[in-house]
């Protein structure tokens, strides 16, 4: 990505809310992460996401950074990296790493809703979310709703709309060449919608926050200790392994996700 592109995504992140990083995935790179994914998916069959939640609608996986060494280089994609540094103020961590994949010819999409019903505080935002786009997003796969600078608002839909699953006047659908990535502020207004194709829509969810907050899902508690053992010291870092603050946060009730139940 040039730096005028990476300038701008980061400008977009601040301004709107959200910024779309073109062509940030290599193509060799996105088919090996889709064969892993498909694996899993095959493999967990109906425990699929249980580690985070599942969804109607939907397929999930979580915990990912613990199934395969493909995804720690996932979690460290420089260009995300450095438009999620232009809006946190303080340090942060990998909250979560999950895939998605929207169910074909689906019934309903998601409710307008903030990722983990976070709200900024003094310090800004709490958690930013890069969606890896591995397939396109169309309008009439299941792309993302957003509601520009909604983030400002600092306010949960589902407090303020009579119906978050009404399309809202203001909103504007992102989308996407497979390989794009979609990065944005949790509190922002957003919803992935119904997909009405024939084919699975599949994404991963790159979850970051901030290190005073708690992770959506505790890695330490949930990677195999042989799979810790191979970390390095920067991803041990940025999973908040050696943490006690991190510790102390997940050891507290959290509410870990915006809209879907336990
Ligand atoms: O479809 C996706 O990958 C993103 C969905 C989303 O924004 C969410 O689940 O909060």
């Amino acid at each position: 990505m040039s730096a005028s592109d990476l300038r701008q995504a980061r400008a977009e992140l601040r301004e709107q809310g959200y910024a779309l990083l073109r062509n940030a995935i290599d193509s060799d790179w996105r088919k090996r992460l889709r064969v892993r994914l498909e694996q899993l998916f095959a493999q967990e069959g109906a425990n699929a996401g249980s580690e985070f939640r599942t969804e109607p609608e939907a397929r999930r996986l979580a915990n990912l950074i613990n199934k395969g060494e493909i995804f720690h280089s996932v979690v460290r994609h420089p260009d995300v990296l450095a438009c999620i540094e232009a809006v946190f103020t303080t340090p942060f961590k990998l909250s979560s790493l999950n895939a998605r994949s929207a169910n074909p010819n689906s019934a309903a999409g998601q409710p307008l809703h903030v990722d983990m019903g976070f709200l900024a505080d003094d310090r800004g935002t709490k958690a930013i979310n890069a969606v890896w786009m591995l397939d396109a997003f169309t309008p009439r796969n299941g792309a993302l709703r957003v509601i520009p600078q909604s983030h400002r608002r600092n306010a949960r839909p589902q407090e303020v709309l009579e119906n978050p699953l009404a399309p809202h006047p203001d909103e504007i659908v992102v989308t996407g060449n497979a390989g794009d990535i979609l990065i944005l502020q949790a509190n922002l207004w957003h919803a992935g919608l119904a997909n009405r194709t024939d084919r699975p829509r599949l994404s991963l969810n790159c979850f970051y926050c901030r290190r005073d907050q708690p992770q959506q899902i505790q890695q330490k508690k949930w990677l195999d200790p042989e799979v810790r053992a191979g970390l390095d010291s920067g991803l041990r870092e940025l999973l908040a392994l050696d943490d006690p603050l991190n510790d102390e946060l997940c050891a507290q009730p959290v509410e870990t996700s915006g809209f879907m139940k336990k």
